[in-house]
């Protein structure tokens, strides 16, 4: 099986988008600076620590996860915004669309929103994740015909090799349609060094590898560009305090936004879990933490 292709960090961003129009997924070496590393490192490893592990077979049962990383560090702004990665993200999430308002034929793009954030640490004896596309919360239809949901990241915090877990990637995979199983024999790791980073697109089959050294932990920062087309249209969470919300109907709690609903979508880290926003609206919230598994699908 052919691995991904590695591009060096001074490529210019069209390689990325070809190799990822191509593959589905990159590598790009030294795509940290080595200040940004060693700020990342410095910030989260000691946070991932105190960190539960998972409490389901896909989050890892020896997996810790640290999210809302922007709360934690601000070394994600050099991830976010770096030129191989917010560059070649618009290119596949600001499709524009023709649509009709009125007499005018208008030309409508989406931008690009923060997805998600997140550190994964997987311990020795960590198995494989299932293979899965992380735009599967959004439902999203494939082939995707170049037009994507969620452009995703994972910058090596250490360095990643097949034994330790570095992410397994099926190359090709962003173009198969929504019938076709993954196997684990089709998936290739990602080895690359500490502040390399593998880019992929939420269509690509992927999987967090398996740790089967004695005593080696695989460390990620990892982070998604959204289309902003993927949320809601009114920003409920700015227009009402969550005093107010609590006021509600549990229905209307939900629709209003505080769900994750069964596809996982607007989940708040709890205890190091990935949860349903519901529970902190419950004056009893004790239940979050005494093990309400997320079960998070991507
Ligand atoms: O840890 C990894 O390498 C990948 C994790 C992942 O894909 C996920 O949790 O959605
Ligand atoms: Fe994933």
């Amino acid at each position: 099986m052919v691995g991904l292709c590695r591009l060096s960090c001074d490529a210019p961003a069209s390689d990325v988008v070809t190799a990822l129009e191509r593959d589905g997924g990159v590598i790009v070496e030294a795509f940290l600076s080595t200040t940004t590393l060693a700020g990342l490192r410095r910030d989260l490893l000691p946070l991932l620590e105190r960190q539960s592990t998972g409490r389901d077979g896909f989050a890892g049962f020896k997996t810790r996860r640290l999210s809302a990383l922007f709360a934690h560090t601000r070394h994600c702004v050099e991830i976010a915004t770096h030129p191989l990665y917010l560059g070649p993200a618009e290119h596949f999430l600001c499709r524009s669309r023709e649509v009709w308002v009125g007499n005018d034929r208008l030309s409508l793009a989406a931008d690009i929103r923060i997805g998600v954030t997140q550190a994964i640490q997987l311990a020795p004896g960590q198995g494989a994740q299932p293979l899965h596309r992380d735009d599967t919360a959004f439902l999203w239809r494939h082939p995707t015909e170049g037009r994507e949901g969620r452009v995703q990241i994972i910058c090596a915090l250490s360095d990643f090799t097949a034994e330790n877990g570095g992410t397994l990637v099926i190359p090709g995979s962003h173009l198969w349609d929504d019938a076709r199983k993954p196997e684990l024999s089709e998936a290739v790791p990602t080895v690359m060094k500490a502040g390399s980073a593998l880019i992929f697109l939420g269509s690509t089959f992927h999987a967090g590898g398996a740790n089967t050294t004695a005593s080696e932990y695989r460390t990620a920062a990892g982070l998604a560009l959204d289309a902003s087309n993927v949320r809601q249209e009114e920003n409920m969470y700015l227009s009402l305090s969550s005093e107010q919300v609590a006021t509600y109907p549990e229905q209307i709690q939900r629709l209003l936004g505080w769900s994750a609903g069964t596809n996982h979508m607007g989940w708040v880290e709890i205890d190091g879990q990935m949860v349903d926003p519901i529970h902190l609206l419950r004056s009893d919230s004790s239940s979050v933490l005494k093990g309400v598994g997320a079960g998070r699908h991507t």
